[in-house]
């Protein structure tokens, strides 16, 4: 409803990384006129109240109270954590801390895995802003907070229409204690697809910058040859590097051999040597059992000298005896969310953990009645979201058989139903474990699990068995994804590609040579801030080319939601979402000290060329805007 221009222009939507867009397409740069940015407010809210928010069923504003904020001494000083040890000791004096710590180190995914898993990565600014000197001053004693990254740049755009950079530079004014860590997708940065070198390094570098001290760098089919550059990227700017292995299968499982306690100890010795500060064990679809992860970290530790840092998603319930089990192995650091975001799909809860280890010499030191206050102030916030939450309400232990990834599940269920195939989702299912096997058995993670998805999608919508594939296959027309995998686009396999699938999907197709992002042309910064500057009228800043370098067609959208209707990340939540009450009155802070009173007084009918107007009044005044009813 927002943005007809750009965002439907066929060249956009068909997802090609091409910086020229700007120039071959300039009709689609006609902004419209410049508004205050009360009348820009006011369009935004309209349009939610007649139209709804995209992908969210359009209710009537639910009655949604303000979620609690922990009463503090805010005037007191914050107390000092592990950002001030980085600042005081240097990344490997940091890392050597962590091994003299007796008790487990925490990480809190709150702010970025914990709502990627459960509520498609929606949480926005404005409610993490609420909470974040809380979380300061309340969990002093954290390793990390885990709060940018992973998908979370895209959406942030894409759907939140707000800034990912301003995300991170705001909370890191309120955070000046805790390390602030981020997921790295090494060569696919915080996208889907292979950027030139210069883009990973310029981003890594300008990330470091804006607060980032932890990067989790982790390669979609644990290909170290394409991490090297975002280990250096990081090593060259003063921050951690915490090189991640993807864990897949089951290391004591004998009939699948593949993935075994050797690789893994192989692979960790590798990125030790690469010049990571930390190991990270990734279990992003949460396969770990608990006496596979006693024995895992066992040999990983004696493997490396670094820490050994653990992730892992709580889909089968039996996260925290997992933890345990790692915990009693020697593992240093563990990842977890704020109980009312934890469970299922999301990390296991922090409050669970502190309690599962009550009597242990390595029980986290951590607050508990802070872990209480926090989660209370989750559950409400949590509430504002309902319409983005999965449905998955009870541990699913069948993970360990498909093996989806946490963030995956509820994304694919939706791209199931958008292709007419909601009804087969158990199908779907079945077919992404039998996609696994033909593909050779390879790690699914963003963005090889995506792919490993689209087959599925394709088989089972076109009613192929892996029988077919092999004897129809000449004649099938693969999904593109499917086809650049195959052709090494996203980097290297363990024992590589099946052979014969390999042929059947190429068909003659070349296949790359080396690492991707060696062989394409790097991004031109000082020429797209100069088309940048001339198409959109404003100074660009390097964070703006960044975003535009990784998603330009998400970046020019965003770019023109914000000439429309401003900056709409002021807005609280439900009103975000929901829009007004008929009666209703807000006020928004629109920035420090100014504060705008928003009513709405009444919404006519629609005339006969569909528009309605909705009369509002601001700081008492009337004013109405006129929005077209797509309904
Ligand atoms: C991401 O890449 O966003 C993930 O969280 C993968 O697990
Ligand atoms: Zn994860």
């Amino acid at each position: 409803a927002f943005l007809e221009n750009v965002v439907t222009h066929r060249n956009f939507l068909s997802g090609e990384y091409n910086t020229s867009f700007i120039d071959t397409t300039p009709e689609l740069f006609v902004f419209p006129k410049r508004k205050d940015r009360g009348t820009k407010m006011l369009s935004f809210i309209g349009e939610t109240i007649v139209n709804g928010y995209p992908g969210l069923e359009k209710v009537k504003k639910p009655v949604l109270t303000k979620a609690v904020v922990p009463k503090l001494k805010y005037t007191e000083p914050i107390p000092a954590g592990t950002k001030q040890l980085l600042d005081e000791r240097g990344a490997e004096g940091l890392a050597k801390w962590v091994k003299e710590q007796s008790n487990v180190l925490l990480t809190d995914t709150t702010f970025r895995d914990a709502h990627q898993s459960l509520l498609a990565t929606r949480i926005r600014t404005h409610d993490l802003k609420q909470i974040a000197e809380p979380t300061a001053r309340m969990l002093p004693n954290l390793f990390s907070l885990e709060m940018w990254g992973g998908a979370t740049f895209d959406v942030t755009m894409r759907f939140l229409h707000e800034d990912p950079w301003e995300r991170l530079l705001t909370l890191r004014k309120q955070v000046p204690n805790l390390l602030f860590q981020m997921l790295l997708r090494a060569s696919n940065a915080v996208g889907y697809t292979n950027y030139p070198d210069n883009v990973i390094e310029e981003f890594v570098e300008k990330s470091a910058a804006a607060g980032i001290d932890v990067f989790r760098i982790f390669d979609s089919l644990n290909w170290v040859e394409g991490m090297r550059l975002a280990i250096d990227s990081v090593g060259n700017s003063g921050k951690l590097a915490e090189a991640a292995i993807c864990y897949t299968g089951d290391i004591l499982d004998s009939a699948r051999p593949k993935y075994d306690l050797a690789y893994y100890r192989n692979l960790a010795k590798e990125l030790e040597q690469a010049g990571a500060h930390i190991l990270g064990i990734k279990d992003m679809a949460g396969l770990l059992k608990p006496e596979a992860a006693y024995q895992l970290i066992t040999e990983l530790k004696s493997a490396v000298d670094i820490p050994v840092h653990l992730h892992t998603h709580d889909t089968s319930g039996n996260g925290v005896y997992m933890y345990a089990k790692a915990i009693e192995a020697g593992v240093d650091i563990v990842d977890v969310a704020v109980s009312s975001m934890a469970g299922l799909t999301s990390q296991p809860s922090a409050n669970s953990l502190y309690y599962a280890l009550s009597g242990t010499k390595r029980q986290p030191d951590v607050n508990i009645d802070a872990l209480e206050q926090l989660a209370e102030f989750w559950e409400g916030t949590r509430s504002f979201y309902a319409g983005f939450e999965s449905g998955m309400n009870a541990p699913h232990t069948e993970v360990y058989e498909h093996e989806m990834p946490g963030g995956q599940y509820s994304n694919l269920q939706q791209q199931a139903k958008a292709v007419g195939l909601g009804s087969r989702w158990n199908e779907v299912k079945k077919m992404y474990r039998t996609v696994n096997d033909m593909f050779g058995d390879i790690v699914k993670v963003t963005p090889s699990s995506k792919v490993v998805g689209d087959m599925a999608l394709y088989m089972v919508q076109n009613e192929l068995t892996e029988q077919d594939v092999y004897e129809k296959g000449e004649k099938l027309d693969f999904p593109d994804s499917v086809v650049e995998l195959f052709q090494g686009q996203l980097g290297k396999p363990y024992q590589g590609f099946p052979k014969k699938l390999q042929d059947i999907i190429l068909k003659g197709r070349k296949q790359l040579e080396g690492r991707p992002g060696e062989s394409m042309p790097p991004v031109d910064f000082e020429q797209i801030q100069k088309e940048l500057f001339e198409k959109l009228g404003r100074q660009v800043t390097s964070h703006d080319l960044l975003s535009y370098a990784l998603y330009p067609k998400v970046f020019l959208d965003f770019e023109q939601f914000r000439q429309q209707f401003g900056d709409v990340s002021v807005l609280d939540t439900p009103t975000f979402f929901y829009g007004l009450r008929l009666g209703e009155e807000i006020e928004v802070e629109i920035e420090q000290g100014k504060t705008l009173i928003v009513k709405l007084v009444s919404i006519s009918k629609p005339k006969d060329d569909g528009t309605r107007i909705v009369y509002f009044e601001l700081n008492g005044q009337p004013r109405e805007v006129v929005i077209k009813d797509l309904n």
